[in-house]
């Protein structure tokens, strides 16, 4: 029985692996950070380069070690820096969108713990393409004060 299902598989990548959609081949990111964190705070920002070689829209974010992940939009209003959820993120192929400090960013809420400075933060990003299909992309984003150096 067992090895019956293992051939199954086998069957299954030979005959249809080739037509997967493959959500790497559509976007990639890069210089993923998130900003460390004090005792019992809550919330915290990730940053990141996100690539589209098609269309696409960030629609969700999820973390094991956030409640809510929500993509903001930072401006100024008046002279007051102010952030706000941004909805669903277009990205053109071919285009680069960088989420940093004082601009788009993900927005982690409900933290389950501090994030210390070399802390693993996973993050799973959700992409719709125009047709409607859904990809995600599971990247690692590294907690550090300040942004990294490239
Ligand atoms: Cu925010």
């Amino acid at each position: 029985m067992h090895m019956k299902i293992e051939r199954w598989w086998v069957a299954a990548l030979v005959c249809f692996g080739p037509f997967w959609p493959s959500a790497q081949a559509q976007v990639t990111v890069d210089r993923a950070w998130a900003r460390t964190t004090v005792p019992q705070q809550m919330s915290s920002g990730a940053f990141m380069r996100i690539t589209a070689q098609k269309d696409v829209r960030l629609t969700g974010v999820h973390s094991p070690l956030a409640g809510v992940v929500e993509v903001h939009e930072m401006k100024m209003d008046n002279g007051i820096m102010r952030m706000r959820p941004a909805g669903e993120l277009p990205i053109k192929a071919g285009q680069s969108i960088e989420l940093k400090s004082g601009g788009y960013h993900l927005m982690m809420m409900d933290l389950k713990q501090q994030l210390k400075a070399g802390e693993i933060v996973p993050l799973t990003l959700e992409f719709k393409a125009p047709d409607g299909s859904v990809s995600t992309v599971d990247i690692k984003a590294v907690a550090a004060f300040t942004q990294p150096a490239p």
